[in-house]
């Protein structure tokens, strides 16, 4: 059964590096608002906001101190309701990030939970010292230190699975679902039109108990999709969101696909749709610090199992906590546009609701940081923290770092090549890259044979074809270079095939040309460098 959602392209903006109105060096909703129109232009259906939230930004908004309320640094609850407004008007829906495994310590909640005579006491997880004075347990957090927080004025402990400043919900404590349920309904009744749910299935914690000893993650056995998550997210279906037109897409972490289709097929009526990470974790070792070579049988093979495990999922290469992925699917130099345009392709021809992550568009690529100093992100800072304990050199601590972390995705979008790359007129809140004179966006506009103006047609061509938009996908070949699938729907047939290398590949000439990256008609059997094509087969039953 078609559902508006599954058509759409969806645009995520992370709303501090989007675009800046008053020069305070942060972006904001009027800037949102202000680029509704280039938004519509390109073919977005439905926007995803990063938290706007009021939130002390210790994690950039993922720690929230008050739910209904918009942070001062990006506008007014008037300007939210514009934007909700004017968005409808053009036939664009809106998702907000609900962040419901934490709030901030700042939250009132949290402020009153630390007298343990609160009824609030139980909307966190507090736990006394071990005997031998020790920490609770030995859960390990997500973001390089330990997971519990000694709290002086109680004298006990709270869990957080991020920062310390992240305190975990207690999901055993009913009060703390109504309250969420409440949080939704009053969005829900704004307008908007759904959620994605961070770190979605690790809400609920089934024990305490010490953890299997791990590289990363010790104790994660006790809250990655336990039956206690399940449960919870078929009630907010139940209570709340079958009561309204709207979707879910949960962030989800250490999915493997079988936990992926309990949290995802429709018949279990729990969300409509989750972000694995298996296919960005195939050119790392085992965690993303370690990076290695870009495998693309790897990629392709991880794409094909997960097309292949659920009836329908997100397709998506970037987002907030990913580098850009030109500079690491692709090749950000001397194929940099050739490479981006074949990522277009394959994002916009596989199965599922595509997710673009703002400046993908243009092709933006990794920051061109040369020091710590210029990083903001918490997470890289606690890495460095605690790799410098371990004696890791400064000069490898620095390489992998720069590689991987989530401020390389997070530098403002390129508008033109004006001073700060008209995302601010003021002191931008964290680095612009300086590639910004000539990749922008004014520059991709003014030129026809840009990543910007490959994109607007691919998702046009989407938008417009049957066998794209919900097609069946069957992987025909994949190799250290090549991918080639097909998508069916009824008696249509297309062939997609992509080139992952700077070398040109011979492929089965099969069909008729629809679309070429590299703007070919006749590919004589061999694609180009990075070329993508997709192919209509007449004959195909
Ligand atoms: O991310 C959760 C997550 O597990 C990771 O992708 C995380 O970014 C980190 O890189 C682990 O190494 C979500 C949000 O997307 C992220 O921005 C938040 O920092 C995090 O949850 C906490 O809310
Ligand atoms: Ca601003």
């Amino acid at each position: 059964m078609p559902e508006w959602w599954r058509d759409r392209i969806v645009y995520q903006i992370y709303p501090r590096s989007f675009q800046d109105t008053n020069g305070d060096g942060i972006g904001d909703i009027p800037g949102i608002l202000s680029r509704l129109p280039e938004l519509k232009d390109l073919g977005v259906g439905t926007l995803w906001l990063s938290p706007v939230y009021a939130s002390p930004n210790d994690d950039n908004g993922y720690d929230i101190s008050d739910y209904r309320a918009i942070h001062p640094d990006f506008g007014t609850m008037e300007d939210m309701d514009r934007l909700i407004a004017e968005a409808r008007r053009l036939d664009i829906r809106i998702i907000m990030d609900l962040v419901i495994n934490h709030t901030s310590d700042e939250h009132e909640w949290f402020q009153k939970s630390r007298d343990p005579q609160s009824p609030y006491r139980d909307y966190y997880i507090w736990r006394p010292a071990r005997k031998d004075g020790g920490l609770p347990n030995n859960w390990t957090s997500f973001f390089a230190e330990d997971c519990w927080e000694l709290d002086p004025q109680s004298g006990e402990y709270f869990l957080h699975l991020f920062s310390k400043k992240q305190p975990d919900l207690n999901y055993r404590n009913p009060a703390v679902l109504r309250e969420v349920e409440d949080i939704m309904r009053f969005w829900l009744d704004k307008g908007v039109s759904g959620f994605r749910c961070d770190v979605i299935n690790i809400l609920f914690k089934s024990s305490l108990e010490d953890g299997k000893k791990k590289l990363v993650l010790t104790g994660s056995e006790y809250y990655l999709s336990q039956e206690g998550t399940h449960e919870i997210l078929r009630s907010l279906r139940k209570d709340v969101l079958s009561h309204y037109d709207c979707f879910t897409v949960g962030e989800t972490v250490f999915v493997t696909p079988a936990m992926g289709r309990d949290l995802a097929e429709p018949e279990r009526g729990e969300l409509d749709m989750i972000f694995s990470f298996e296919h960005m974790e195939s050119d790392q070792y085992v965690v993303k610090w370690f990076k290695r070579r870009f495998r693309p049988k790897k990629f392709s093979e991880i794409l094909t199992k997960w097309q292949d495990a659920l009836s329908w999922n997100t397709v998506y290469f970037e987002n907030h906590d990913q580098p850009r992925s030109v500079s690491r699917f692709g090749d950000d130099r001397r194929y940099w546009k050739q490479s981006a345009k074949m990522l277009a392709v394959l994002l916009l021809s596989l199965r599922g609701t595509p997710f673009i992550f703002q400046g993908q568009e243009i092709g933006m690529t990794n920051f061109d940081f040369t020091s710590l100093d210029e990083v903001r992100d918490i997470e890289s800072h606690n890495v460095n923290r605690m790799l410098k304990k371990l004696h890791v050199p400064a000069g490898i601590r620095w390489r992998m770092i720069r590689r991987t972390c989530r401020d390389n995705a997070r530098t403002p979008v390129q508008w033109d090549d004006t001073e700060n790359a008209g995302f601010t007129t003021g002191t931008p809140w964290l680095g612009i890259n300086k590639n910004y004179h000539m990749l922008n966006y004014r520059a991709e506009q003014n030129d026809p044979d840009s990543i910007l103006h490959f994109y607007r047609r691919m998702i046009a061509l989407r938008a417009a074809d049957d066998a794209l938009k919900s097609g069946s996908f069957k992987a025909l070949k994949i190799s250290r270079r090549l991918f080639v699938f097909e998508r069916r729907y009824k008696d249509e047939l297309l062939t997609v095939a992509i080139n992952f290398s700077p070398r040109k590949a011979k492929i089965k000439d099969t069909g008729r040309v629809v679309l070429s990256s590299a703007g070919r008609t006749d590919l004589g059997g061999t694609l180009m460098p990075y070329e993508a094509v997709i192919l209509r087969n007449e004959a195909a039953i």
